[in-house]
C-alpha cells in the first residue's frame, strides 16, 4: 500500500498549478471585460462569444476529466484493503469520544480533550481499522498521513494504514458533531513492533 501522505502530495502538486492558471486566467478574463465594457454591442459580438463559451466548456470539462482521473487513480490503491493485515483495531467515534479497541481486550479512550492518551501501532505494517460511530457522523482525520474517512452509525468503514515513521500522529474529528467537537482528538503513537507487542501484552499499561 502505497505512503497516503506522499500520494496526495503527488496530486497536490498537479491540482495547484492547475488551480493557480485557471484563476488567473478567470480574473485576467473579467478585468478585461471589465475595461473594454462587456456590455457594449458590437455586430458579430454573439456569435463570436458563442464560439468563446464553447471553447471554454471544452476546456474545463478536459481539465475536470484529468483531474477526475488521477484523483481515482490515487485512491484507487489507497482504499484497498488486504486480506491478511497485520492488526486489526476497532475504532469506535461518539459524542464526543474515540476509542480504539486492540485484540485481547486492549482498549485505549480519548474523551473531549486536547491531550490523548496515545493509542500505539506498530510501524511499517498493514494495520486495518474497522470504523464506527455511535450517534452522528464523525470524521477520523489524521493530518500527517493526510488521510480521513467519515465514520457512520450503523455501518463500519474498513481502512488499512501503514504508519512508516515512528512518531506521534495526532488526529481529529473532521465533521461538526456537536457541541464538544473542537476536543474530540487522538493520538496514534507508531512504535516498532518490538515495542508494540511489549505494550499489547502488558494490557495497554507499558508505553
Ligand atoms: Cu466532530
Amino acid at each position: 500500500m502505497p505512503d497516503t501522505h506522499h500520494a496526495f502530495e503527488h496530486v497536490k502538486a498537479v491540482y495547484l498549478p492547475i488551480a493557480i492558471v485557471v484563476f488567473t486566467l478567470v480574473v485576467g478574463a473579467v478585468l478585461i471585460l471589465l475595461v473594454r465594457g462587456a456590455g457594449r454591442d458590437r455586430p458579430g459580438r454573439r456569435s463570436n462569444a458563442l464560439r468563446l463559451e464553447l471553447a471554454n466548456a471544452a476546456v474545463l470539462a478536459c481539465v475536470a476529466a484529468f483531474l477526475v482521473v488521477i484523483t481515482f487513480r490515487t485512491e484507487t490503491p489507497l482504499d484497498r484493503t488486504v486480506a491478511h493485515p497485520a492488526l486489526r483495531v476497532r475504532v469506535i467515534a461518539a459524542q464526543w469520544s474515540w476509542r480504539f479497541e486492540y485484540p485481547g481486550g486492549v482498549a485505549v479512550a480519548a474523551v473531549s480533550t486536547w491531550h490523548p492518551r496515545p493509542a500505539l501501532v506498530p510501524t511499517g505494517v498493514e494495520i486495518e481499522f474497522a470504523g464506527v460511530s455511535r450517534d452522528v457522523i464523525h470524521g477520523f482525520w489524521v493530518p500527517q498521513l493526510s488521510f480521513m474517512r467519515q465514520l457512520l452509525p450503523g455501518h463500519v468503514s474498513r481502512f488499512d494504514l501503514i504508519f512508516h515513521a515512528p512518531g506521534t500522529y495526532m488526529g481529529t474529528c473532521s465533521v461538526f458533531c456537536g457541541e464538544q467537537h473542537t476536543e474530540m482528538h487522538f493520538a496514534l503513537q507508531a512504535v516498532p513492533a518490538v515495542q508494540f507487542e511489549r505494550w499489547l501484552a502488558s494490557g495497554g499499561s507499558s508505553a
